[in-house]
């Protein structure tokens, strides 16, 4: 039976639905959705630590980083959990969601469930923009948009 969840991105102009699954427990999840109200271009997209809402997207902390690592691209073998790399809009400010990543869960100690989906303002640099705060953010700038993780049938 496979793992489904959702978060609905609210911001003051950016709105998206992003949808999770995983097939079973030790699967890749695929994410898929789409995004609306973004400036043309790269935006950083993450999974940050908590699904806390109370100050904005501000309160939803830092990239969800079990493993204590440094910040990087979804590929790389040093990275955050959370490190989804960029989605890109479109000239018509939209931009579609579609990838598969080995490192989320839906499922046990370090499920994305509860935690939130923010999108940025800027384009993620993955770790090797060289700016102070590539190791930690990927210097994506402000947080356009976010929604907690939630589970759905
Ligand atoms: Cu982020
Ligand atoms: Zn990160």
């Amino acid at each position: 039976m496979s793992l489904k969840a959702v978060a609905v991105l609210t911001g003051e102009k950016v709105k998206g639905i992003v949808y999770f699954s995983q097939e079973a427990p030790d699967c890749p999840v695929t994410v898929t959705g789409e995004i609306s109200g973004l400036s043309k271009g790269l935006h950083g997209f993450h999974v940050h630590e908590y699904g806390d809402n109370t100050n904005g997207c501000v309160s939803a902390g830092g990239h969800f980083n079990p493993f204590n690592q440094d910040h990087g691209a979804p590929g790389d073998q040093v990275r955050h959990v959370g490190d989804l790399g960029n989605v890109e809009a479109g000239d018509d400010g939209v931009a579609k969601v579609q990838l598969t990543d080995r490192l989320l869960s839906l499922t046990g100690p370090l499920s994305v469930v509860g935690r939130s989906v923010v999108v940025h303002a800027d384009q993620d640099d993955l770790g090797r923009g060289g700016h102070e705060l590539s190791k930690t953010t990927g210097n994506a700038g402000g947080r356009v948009a976010c929604g907690v993780i939630g589970i759905t049938k």
